[in-house]
């Protein structure tokens, strides 16, 4: 059993969004095409409390991009985005919900950032999606969204470790390139460690 799990397609990662990621908006026509090809599909939402420590805003004197050190790790401040219940949080327009079956939230906790789609950042606490997609018999994972250099690269790396083989739809992400050439450094990464990569277009073929 597959399942296509997508990654934060919110209206923050978007273009005009605060942590727009450049051409976006353009992966959901991407994914409403290919979505007759799945099992199963999920979705993951950036949900964060108004006083999250990710935010550079919530730290006196500090500016989007610096690192600062949090519970221990190293913790990249972003510009305030996907509010709990604001329209920055909320799916990007057109996307076709119907036939997502469930959705997990995550960066929930004020102190703890979540990549991941499966867990946050400390590896402490899970989203459920791994237990519901055991749950499901799906042990083969078609991963898109947004940003492909953030959550959806520790999302694909958690599948692969957690035992799915797992594929990323290329053009279904998009990268936000904080520093040049992130993009490609999360792709080679990613191969190394057995995500294999995919288009669209033979998806479908
Ligand atoms: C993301 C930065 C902070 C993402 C989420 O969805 O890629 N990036 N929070
Ligand atoms: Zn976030």
């Amino acid at each position: 059993m597959n399942a296509l799990i997508l990654v934060d397609l919110q209206n923050d990662f978007a273009p005009g969004g605060s942590l727009a990621v450049p051409g976006g908006d353009e992966v959901v026509p991407v994914v409403n095409r290919i979505m007759s090809r799945f099992d199963h599909i999920f979705t993951t939402q950036d949900w964060h409390p108004e006083d999250h420590m990710s935010f550079a805003a919530n730290h006196p004197d500090k500016e989007p991009g610096e690192v600062i050190r949090l519970n221990g790790k190293d913790q990249i401040l972003w510009p305030v985005h996907c509010v709990q219940h604001s329209e920055g949080a909320n799916f990007i327009p057109g996307l076709n919900l119907d036939p997502v079956q469930k959705n997990f939230r995550k960066g929930m906790e004020q102190s703890v950032d979540s990549y991941s789609g499966f867990f946050d950042n400390d590896h402490q606490t899970s989203s459920g999606l791994h237990e519901h997609l055991q749950e499901t018999g799906v042990d083969t994972l078609y991963i898109a969204g947004l940003a492909l250099d953030v959550c959806v690269m520790f999302t694909a790396l958690d599948a692969r470790r957690l035992g799915y083989t797992t594929y990323l739809i290329e053009d279904a992400s998009r990268a936000v390139n904080l520093k040049p050439g992130d993009g490609e450094a999360a792709v080679s990464k990613l191969k190394d460690a057995g995500v294999q990569c995919i288009t669209s277009a033979e998806l479908m073929s």
